[in-house]
């Protein structure tokens, strides 16, 4: 039998696995090992996923004129919403949360980083997402992930509603799809991820993963909180536009994923050794690169 609590080990774990045991995400780290995704409801609550919903139509009202309704839109195809870590506190409330950051740092270790967080904004208008890998195109696969992604859904996720589909497994195929198998609606081994709002869905950077046309009126929002390795380049320049006010609200373990003390990239004022020190696990965990 599974079981989602603690285990009753007594001798030490690593610290990335002590976390684990400690939130009962045993199980979940088994789905990602065996099937390259999890699944975790109810992570964000109510009045966080009104907020979040609320930032990413404030950036969609000043990118196309007009805000747009969640129930009822009917009108031309949305434009993702990006950078939102500087959109609106609440994203950096979901930025250190802890079963998230559990499970994309068992994925990814203790050197992640944050690379983005965007919005995949869905009308009816918009096309289907083709099955992809997270992974960046000219990097060679390998069995860890080097990128991962926490998509939270802040609409209740059916095919109807265009949510995310994934195909189990994939994380070990070392490819991403081609031809074909990358229509999310023919490809024959795709699983809609029909979750309600708030769930937070993990995935290793190998997963093929798209997401369907949305076929109900209204507007289907996610929240992908897309994390790398740090010798990854990331794609938003989150370190250079971070603020102290943010590293303050947060901490410590905030501004590690907002890079900040990446030794790499230093200018006039020289190498800084103590930077590569605020890695936990810089020299001894063995999924730090
Ligand atoms: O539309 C979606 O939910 C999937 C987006 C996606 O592929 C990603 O965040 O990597
Ligand atoms: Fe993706």
């Amino acid at each position: 039998m599974s079981s989602n609590k603690p285990s009753e080990r007594t001798f030490p774990r690593t610290e990335v696995f002590a976390e684990i045991d400690r939130l009962g995400l045993n199980s979940n780290v088994l789905e990602l090992e065996s099937e390259g995704y999890t699944v975790v409801p109810s992570v964000l609550d109510a009045e966080t996923i009104a907020r979040a919903q609320a930032a990413i139509l404030n950036q969609l009202e000043r990118k196309t004129g007009s805000r747009p309704d969640l129930k009822t839109y009917d009108g031309p195809a949305l434009p993702l919403a990006h950078f939102l870590l500087f959109e609106d506190e609440v994203f950096e409330e979901i930025l250190v949360n802890e079963v998230m950051l559990a499970l994309l740092t068992y994925l990814l270790g203790q050197s992640m980083a944050i690379s983005s967080m965007t919005s995949h904004v869905k009308a009816s208008a918009n096309s289907h997402l083709p099955l992809h890998s997270d992974t960046p195109g000219l990097f060679p696969f390998r069995s860890e992930s080097i990128v991962a992604n926490c998509n939270f859904a802040l609409d209740d996720y059916t095919k109807e509603n265009g949510c995310l589909g994934i195909i189990p497994s994939t994380h070990r195929f070392g490819r991403n799809p081609t031809g074909d198998e990358n229509n999310p609606h023919t490809n024959p081994f795709v699983v809609p991820i029909e979750v309600p709002i708030g769930s937070a869905i993990i995935y290793h950077g190998n997963t093929w993963h798209g997401a369907f046309k949305r076929e109900a009126p209204g507007v289907r929002l996610n929240l992908a909180v897309f994390m790398a390795r740090n010798f990854i380049t990331r794609q938003e320049r989150i370190k250079e536009n971070v603020t102290p006010e943010m590293i303050e609200r947060n901490g410590e373990r905030f501004a590690r994923l907002c890079s900040l003390y990446e030794f790499n990239g230093y200018e006039e004022d020289g190498p800084d050794f103590a930077k590569a020190a605020k890695y936990p696990g810089f020299l001894i965990d063995p999924r730090f690169g």
